[in-house]
């Protein structure tokens, strides 16, 4: 049996929470849950915790003590995944933007078909965004193009926060040098496993925008993403050359 870890991020999802673990629970294939929450003002972990007798050994909870960032928290719960015995990591916002019903399908991805990652992908057959502005739909289609052209990578959605990781993939990424928090640390985590020469594909969601809770989007995590992608390219080429370079002489 193949063990499979879904790694939910929370910040104030206290009215997401529950729903969203009886969902995932209720799944045909089994998927144990680790929540990583960054000390939510709103009591998300302490519910969280209210749910364990109810889900033993497979309902797990990371506190850390300020908000840090999605990108932070990620690499905390990956390195909790690693230390155990996973061989399928997953990460899953709180807010149902991302079906848990598409976990087996990301699954399937990976594990039947033979990918290292597969992404939960709004772009790749026209655009399955549902409840969003025209506003927000467009900056991160428009996003998602940009960081195609500039990346030269073969993935339509490269923002995405839906995605499953065979073990080998994180193990390979060097979670310490990973700099991004936001919609950056997702394009990161792709170019790095893109660069590491990993199967990637793409299965096609629909995403919903939350409808309970707050969004934690801001001006912040727009312009690092797109500053970003131009370093993380730079860096890129850089390092072929220096690579290319030492291994001719
Ligand atoms: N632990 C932790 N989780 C976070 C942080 N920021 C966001 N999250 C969680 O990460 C997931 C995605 O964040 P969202 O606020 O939904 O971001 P978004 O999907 O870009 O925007 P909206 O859906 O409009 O809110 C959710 O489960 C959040 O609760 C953070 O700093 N720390
Ligand atoms: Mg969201």
């Amino acid at each position: 049996m193949f063990k499979a870890l879904v790694v939910v991020p929370t910040y104030n999802e206290i009215e997401n929470i529950e729903r969203l673990l009886r969902t995932v629970f209720s799944l045909q294939r089994e998927f144990h849950v680790l929540v990583v929450d960054d000390n939510s003002p709103d009591g998300t972990a302490q519910l969280v915790e209210d749910n364990f007798i109810k889900y033993p050994e497979k309902l797990f909870i990371l506190k850390r003590p300020v908000k840090n960032g999605l990108g932070n928290a990620y690499i905390a719960g990956f390195k909790w995944a690693l230390e155990k015995e996973y061989e399928y990591i997953f990460e899953m916002d709180a807010d149902f933007s991302h079906n848990p019903n598409d976990l087996v399908r990301l699954f399937n991805a990976c594990h039947k078909e033979g990918n290292d990652v597969a992404i939960g992908s709004r772009y790749v057959t026209g655009v399955n965004v549902v409840n969003w502005p025209m506003s927000r739909v467009l900056l991160s289609w428009l996003a998602s193009k940009y960081v195609r052209f500039v990346m030269g990578m073969d993935i339509y959605d490269t923002t995405a926060g839906f995605i499953c990781y065979k073990r080998s993939v994180l193990e390979r990424i060097n979670l310490d040098n990973i700099r991004f928090v936001g919609y950056a640390f997702q394009i990161e985590m792709k170019f790095k496993a893109h660069l590491s020469k990993f199967k990637i594909i793409e299965v096609p969601v629909i995403f919903t925008d939350r409808t309970k809770g707050e969004s934690k989007m801001s001006s912040g995590i727009i312009s690092e993403a797109i500053f970003g992608v131009i370093g993380m390219k730079i860096k890129s080429v850089f390092n072929r050359k220096r690579f290319n370079k030492t291994s001719f002489h």
